[in-house]
């Protein structure tokens, strides 16, 4: 009997606001909509998605370490930590999963800022600019990691 391979889903500062403002550049679905559609996606490629949001960076550095032995890999939009956080690349790092980052917004047509990730270079793949769609199709590319990974 095989069991179902678990993957983590973490979202980061202010995007428990999703859907609430600014929604000409986030758009009007919730993160209650995104995690209904990360779950609805991890089950049609045969995994169960985890998703937890926080707005603190230790908390979510708290559950990049813990998911080492217990996930197959992450989808992460880490927010403005994304711009700012060495802890969050430090985590990343030790974790040693296939980690892919997703963006709502196309991040390079805002401001400069928003150009460097610090996550990027321990990422397998990034996404941006997709809207909502960019975390189903960040579970379908990490599937397709997991399923060739040894
Ligand atoms: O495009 C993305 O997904 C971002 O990761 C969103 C972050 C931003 O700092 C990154 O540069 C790009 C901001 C999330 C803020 O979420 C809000 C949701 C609703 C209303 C206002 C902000």
């Amino acid at each position: 009997m095989t069991t179902t391979q678990k993957i983590l889903v973490l979202n980061g500062p202010n995007l428990n606001k999703l859907g609430v403002r600014e929604p000409a550049v986030y758009g009007s679905a919730t993160l209650g909509d995104v995690e209904a559609l990360c779950a609805q996606t991890a089950t049609e490629t045969g995994l169960e998605a985890t998703c937890r949001q926080s707005n603190h960076e230790g908390e979510l550095v708290t559950w990049i370490q813990d998911a080492a032995g217990v996930y197959a890999g992450i989808v992460i939009n880490a927010g403005a930590y994304t711009h700012t956080s060495v802890a969050i690349l430090d985590a990343l790092k030790m974790a040693g999963l296939p980690t892919i980052e997703v963006h709502i917004s196309n991040v390079f047509a805002r401001e400069d800022f928003r150009h460097h990730s610090y996550i990027s270079p321990v990422a397998s793949g990034v996404l941006c600019g997709f809207g909502i769609q960019g975390y189903a199709l960040a579970i379908r590319g990490l599937a397709a990691i997991i399923a060739s990974s040894p």
